[in-house]
């Protein structure tokens, strides 16, 4: 990890000068204000938090480090977690040196299969990963460092180290959950000489299966690794880092809150509307046939899995992305024709309902598509996926905020009465 660290202690005094001046010279400027609505919508476009590693644009979609999506989606995992924290895609020197590190921090010690092993055999397995990220808190370097007296603008090294052995022990945690949870066997052991993705289907057994799987995972990897800084997950992470928590704490929270069904598990309700679909008509149904579909979910109270987005306001170029790998390497798969279909139907539904700020399909509207077609029929494991590339996001943001010295998040609440008085004038 020398050259990422390296290129870390290099920038950070860079950023925190600029940080340092913003609020010496412009602390006083207004960047946002607070309608009632807001405050009662979930703080919609509220602009109150910094997020360095990546923005959305409601036009345009997930840019990381200022770099469209649509550019990464030839890299690696190593280089976008490099990207995510540095703004810069690392050399070969650099990428080789990271892909290393993780490589031989990747086994998982016995201790966290055996936790493993005592859950219930039932469990959701986000409800297991969650489980294994946090019994391996007492490793914390983090925590070292802190009881240690280490000063406040050294401790973004710690948080470094304890981010690098969760992000490389993550694939191998995520793969033995699958095969513990579903039965494929014993977890299968890191294999150091492989890359980030390449391990990451070696280790799910799919490898050997489909010599093309090891590159859709990279895709999916790639392309889940964060989505700037309000989403339940990533704020939530960045929230419980603020206090100083670890990596570990931290970075559990975050995946606690992407376990919810209006976040990442909303790839498990696509595809399992999609499956619905499937057997409803036997296949691909007409247009119309969809259409009506859609709208019973819509008249049943339910909403549509994998359409809408609290910020984009276009289709998500992530959906894009894994629509266009399935459709280049397996285009007569019949979920990817179902995917082609929805998506050429239910925008115009949600229009008509007019509810949906933004008619248009998100990421979970396909990636469930391409695990499956791999053999991973298991959908409630879809979000361990998602929340090994999450990690990424979460872990540069963590690093990003102890380096900067960022303090303990607290915003101020008021009371309902409070609201009503302010309003009413009184
Ligand atoms: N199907 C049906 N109704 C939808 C809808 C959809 N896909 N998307 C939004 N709506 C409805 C909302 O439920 C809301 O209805 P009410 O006024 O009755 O509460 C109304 O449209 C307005 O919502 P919005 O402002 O457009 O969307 P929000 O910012 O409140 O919510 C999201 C965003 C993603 C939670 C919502 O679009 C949704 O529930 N989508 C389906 C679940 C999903 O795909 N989630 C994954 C998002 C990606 C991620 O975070 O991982």
């Amino acid at each position: 990890m020398a050259n990422l660290h390296d290129r870390l202690a290099a920038k950070i005094p860079i950023w925190r000068d600029e940080l340092h001046d913003l609020v010496k010279n412009h602390g006083d400027k207004v960047i946002s204000q607070v309608t009632v609505a807001q405050a009662l919508g979930g703080m919609r476009g509220v602009k109150g938090m910094i997020c360095d590693t990546s923005e959305v644009p409601p036009e345009r979609g997930l840019l990381i480090r200022g770099i469209p999506l649509a550019d990464l989606t030839g890299h690696t995992p190593e280089d976008i977690f490099y990207l995510l924290c540095t703004g810069d895609l690392p050399g070969d020197a650099a990428r080789e040196d990271l892909r290393a590190e993780l490589a031989r921090r990747a086994r998982v010690p016995r201790y966290v299969w055996q936790v493993l092993e005592s859950l219930p055999p039932q469990s959701h397995p986000m409800c297991m990963l969650d489980t294994a990220v946090l019994a391996m808190q007492g490793e914390s370097r983090f925590v070292q460092a802190y009881h240690e007296g280490v000063a406040r603008n050294e401790l973004w090294r710690s948080m470094l180290e304890d981010c690098l052995t969760l992000l490389a022990r993550m694939p191998t945690i995520a793969a033995g959950i699958y095969r513990l949870r579903f039965r494929k066997g014993d977890p299968i052991e890191p294999d150091p000489a492989l890359d980030y993705s390449s391990n990451f289907a070696h280790m799910l057994g799919l490898r050997d299966l489909h010599a093309e799987a090891a590159d859709a995972l990279r895709l999916y990897l790639v392309l889940h690794c964060d989505h700037e800084g309000g989403n339940v997950s990533a704020h939530t992470c960045s929230l419980v880092g603020s206090a100083l928590s670890d990596a570990y704490y931290s970075v559990s929270a975050g995946l606690n809150g992407l376990s919810g069904p209006l976040h990442g598990l909303a790839n498990q309700e696509c595809l399992s509307w999609v499956l619905e679909v499937r057997d409803q008509f036997g296949g691909v149904p007409t247009e119309a046939q969809l259409r009506q579909f859609a709208w019973d979910t819509l008249n049943s109270g339910r909403v549509i899995p994998g359409y809408g987005h609290a910020v984009l306001r276009v289709t998500d170029p992530r959906f894009t992305a894994l629509l266009e790998f399935g459709k280049a390497h397996f285009p007569q798969d019949e979920i990817v024709q179902l995917v082609a279909r929805v998506f050429e139907v239910v925008p115009k539904v949600l229009e008509e309902q007019g509810k949906a700020k933004n008619p248009w399909p998100n990421v979970d509207a396909a990636s469930g598509a391409v695990l499956h077609h791999y053999g991973m029929t298991e959908f409630s494991y879809y979000t361990v996926m998602f929340s090994v590339s999450r990690t990424m996001g979460m872990c540069a943001q963590l690093i990003w905020n102890r380096a900067m010295g960022m303090p303990i998040e607290r915003p101020k609440s008021v009371t309902y009465a409070w609201l009503k008085q302010q309003v009413s004038g009184a």
